[in-house]
C-alpha cells in the first residue's frame, strides 16, 4: 500500500468546502457576508486552574507516553461549531456560555431525566489518562477528568429494546458561528452501540489537566471513546438519547464511504484518501505506528468478535 505524505493529505474540512462548493454558490451574497463575518476574534479567558497544568506534564499514560503539553491540548483543537483553523478554537470560542447547562437524556428509558450540569458533575468522577487518535493523522495524550457513561445510563435505566445511544451537541448558530455554514447537518450528532457506551473505558468528560473542561475542549461535557478517532468524542452535549436504530454522525452523513458508524481506529484500514498506518504524536518529531484499537485492543477488542472492521469501519 501507498503511504500518502501528510504534507498531500487535504484537511478534511478544506476537501468538504470543496465538494460543497456549488451548495455554497447556492447562497445569496448577504448570507455569504454573513458567514464572513461572523467569527469574532475574542480572548481567550483560561480559568486559574488549582494546580498549574504544567506541573502535571511529566506524568505517562499506561504505555509510558508522557501527556501532550498543555498549551497543545487546549490550543490546537477540533470543534467546526467555531472554526476550521485548530489554531483559533480556543479563541473563537472563548465567549461561549456553558451556564446554565441541561442535558437530556432521553428515548427507550424507563426514566428520561433532564440533568443539570451540576447534578452531572456530582457523578463519581475521576483521571484517565486517555490517547486521542484525530483521523487526520495526530495524536495526544490528554489527562481527562470525568466519569464512566454507565453511571449515568443505570440513572436511567435503558429498557430492552434500546440498542444505541446517540449524541447531540448545543444547536445555537448565534453563539457557535460554524454552524451557519451548510456543509454539515447540524447540530454535530454522534453515537455508540449500547455495548460500547456500557464499556468501562468510554467516558463523559468534564475536566482535562486538573481544571474544568475549557470551551475549545468541549465545555461543560463531553465524551471521550479513547479506541475509536477523536471525532467520535463529542463536545458540549445537551442530548444523549436511548434509540433502536443506528444513529448518522454528523460525519457519516458528510461522507459515508469516508466515515463509518464504528470508526475504531485500525492502522490496517486506511482513509480512502490517506493512510491510517502511523500518525504524529503532538510535540513529537517523526512518526509513530499508530496501534489497534489505539492500544486499547486488549480492553475492547472483544467488543467485535466476528465483525468484519473492513466492513464496518
Ligand atoms: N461538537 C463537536 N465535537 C467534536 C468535534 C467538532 O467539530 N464538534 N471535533 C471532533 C474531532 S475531529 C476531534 S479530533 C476531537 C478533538 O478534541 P480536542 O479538541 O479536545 O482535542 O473532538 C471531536 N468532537
Ligand atoms: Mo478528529
Amino acid at each position: 500500500m501507498k503511504k500518502i505524505p501528510s504534507s498531500e493529505i487535504t484537511p478534511e474540512h478544506l476537501y468538504h468546502q470543496r465538494r460543497s462548493f456549488m451548495t455554497r454558490l447556492a447562497l445569496t451574497p448577504a448570507a455569504l457576508a454573513a458567514v464572513a463575518c461572523a467569527a469574532p476574534t475574542q480572548q481567550t479567558t483560561a480559568a486559574t486552574p488549582t494546580i498549574p497544568p504544567q506541573a502535571l506534564e511529566s506524568r505517562t499514560d499506561e504505555l509510558g507516553d508522557p501527556l501532550t503539553a498543555y498549551a497543545a491540548v487546549t490550543g490546537y483543537n477540533n470543534f467546526y461549531e467555531f472554526t476550521t483553523d485548530k489554531e483559533r478554537v480556543a479563541a473563537s470560542s472563548a465567549s461561549f456560555v456553558t451556564s446554565p447547562w441541561n442535558v437530556v437524556v432521553d428515548g427507550l428509558v424507563a426514566k428520561p431525566t433532564t440533568f443539570a450540569i451540576e447534578d452531572l458533575r456530582a457523578i463519581q468522577s475521576e483521571e484517565r489518562i486517555y490517547r486521542l487518535r484525530c483521523v487526520e493523522g495526530w495524536s495526544m495524550v490528554i489527562p481527562w477528568y470525568g466519569f464512566p457513561l454507565h453511571r449515568l445510563l443505570a440513572k436511567v435505566e435503558p429498557t430492552s429494546a434500546a440498542k444505541y445511544v446517540r449524541f447531540e451537541t448545543l444547536y445555537d448558530p448565534e453563539q457557535m458561528p460554524g454552524q451557519k455554514e451548510p456543509w454539515y447537518t447540524w447540530p454535530y450528532a454522534e453515537g455508540l452501540r449500547l455495548d460500547e457506551a456500557m464499556h468501562d473505558l468510554t467516558l463523559m468528560v468534564t475536566g482535562v489537566y486538573g481544571s474544568p473542561l475549557p470551551n475549545q475542549n468541549g465545555a461543560p461535557l463531553r465524551l471521550a471513546v479513547p479506541w475509536k478517532y477523536g471525532f467520535k468524542s463529542i463536545k458540549s452535549i445537551v442530548r444523549i438519547s436511548l434509540v433502536d436504530e443506528q444513529p448518522t454522525s454528523l460525519w457519516m452523513a458528510a461522507a459515508p464511504d469516508e466515515y463509518g458508524f464504528y470508526a475504531n481506529v485500525n492502522p490496517r484500514v486506511n482513509h480512502p484518501r490517506w493512510s491510517q498506518a502511523d500518525e504524529r504524536r503532538i510535540g513529537e518529531l517523526g512518526r509513530r505506528q499508530t496501534l489497534m484499537f489505539n492500544g486499547y485492543a486488549d480492553e475492547v477488542a472483544s467488543l467485535y468478535t466476528g465483525l468484519d472492521l473492513r466492513k464496518f469501519y
